[in-house]
């Protein structure tokens, strides 16, 4: 095929070669298309703060939050109508602070009678990534007729979201549905935040400078950010209201994985019995939602989510401290300054190594 006589229409892009030629380019996965908005979300963009994006185009801040623009809409379309459930538990991170892992171990204590994890070959988590297994509330549920609508899931439901606290919709407040939040050291976060969106960016943009996203992250400007102000919001309910949130990090649950899930099936009110941690459920749970047995599973290898995300990006290298391989003494210093002047007084403290 010649490739400047290829047509142009307004529907797929075009990419212009320095020869002159035109080559089509593939139509872009669903995370990166802008062009769907809702009349209100159009609307309401002109008005906000705007930043450079990370992955899509720009960033906007809402409610003192940042977000991509269809995620924005996700956020009014969720709040406007989404009704919690007393027998709700919603899973809350920000953004790659291990929200698939979380995912994962609370799926398989839930769910451990009609799916004991020891019957390996038949688990949902082995054949399917675990954000396919629990829904976001901030989706497209309310106006993609293709995906099923949260109110037609059966109590009790499992769901997640990225919302900081003061943004979740009013019924999630008032009810007495409980909430898990799980967070991750700054650094940490960060270094994995930049891996993801680097990945997910179209790849003629090229990477992201980590110097640049450094300075954004710690400016508050990312993916859901300021990431202090969402850890300290849902710290100060959970000291507030200790039976509906539970606050856990990524490090302490890394350390002692085993205590955290019998902490987590207390909290959510189906502990484990003596019968049951003695024939060695709970090893069998983290065993199962380990990082090396989900991330060597067909489903996140080769698998994609309906956004067009491909499941392998959700594993990288799961570990405590990578941060270390590429933040500089003096980023270290800059985000343990940020972090003592905004959590400092509050006693939220994260492991730094
Ligand atoms: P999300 O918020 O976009 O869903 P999230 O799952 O929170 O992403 O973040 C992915 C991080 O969790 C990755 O960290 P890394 O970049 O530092 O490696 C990923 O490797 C890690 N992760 C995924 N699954 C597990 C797991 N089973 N155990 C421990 N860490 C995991």
């Amino acid at each position: 095929m010649t490739l400047s006589k290829a047509p142009i229409s307004s529907v797929i892009s075009y990419f212009m070669l320095t020869s002159g030629q035109v080559i089509p380019l593939p139509p872009a996965p669903k995370y990166l298309q802008e062009d769907d908005l809702t009349l209100e979300c159009r609307q309401l963009l002109p008005s906000l703060p705007r930043e450079p994006g990370w992955i899509a185009s720009s960033l906007y801040q809402y409610q003192g939050f940042w977000y991509a623009s269809r995620q924005l809409q996700e956020v009014l379309e969720c709040q406007q109508h989404f009704q919690a459930r007393d027998s709700d538990v919603l899973l809350v991170t920000t953004p790659k602070s291990g929200t698939t892992w979380l995912k994962a171990i609370v799926f398989a204590i839930v769910n451990r009678e009609a799916f004991p994890p020891a019957a390996a070959e038949h688990h949902p988590l082995l054949v399917n990534n675990p954000h396919d297994l629990v829904p976001f509330l901030e989706r497209k549920f309310y106006v993609d007729k293709n995906v099923p609508d949260l109110a037609s899931l059966a109590s009790p439901r499992l769901l997640s979201t990225h919302l900081p606290n003061s943004s979740l919709p009013e019924s999630v407040k008032s009810s007495a549905c409980k909430l898990v939040y799980l967070c991750r050291n700054p650094m940490d976060t960060f270094v994995s935040l930049w891996h993801f969106t680097n990945e997910l960016r179209p790849k003629n943009l090229g990477d992201h400078s980590l110097e640049d996203s450094f300075d954004r992250f710690c400016r508050g400007a990312s993916l859901c950010g300021p990431f202090w102000d969402h850890v300290l919001g849902y710290w100060e309910e959970s000291l507030e209201k200790p039976q509906k949130v539970l606050v856990l990090t990524y490090e302490e649950m890394k350390e002692n994985p085993n205590l955290y899930v019998r902490k987590l099936a207390e909290f959510l009110g189906c502990p484990f019995s003596q019968e049951e941690d003695a024939s060695g459920l709970v090893d069998e749970v983290v065993k199962l939602c380990s990082f090396g047995n989900l991330s060597n599973l067909e489903v996140n290898k080769n698998g994609k989510l309906s956004s067009g995300v491909e499941n392998r990006v959700f594993f990288r290298r799961g570990e405590v401290g990578d941060w270390k391989n590429l933040l500089t003494a003096e980023m270290l210093d800059t985000m343990e300054k940020i972090s003592e002047e905004k959590l400092g007084k509050s006693g939220m403290k994260f492991r730094v190594s």
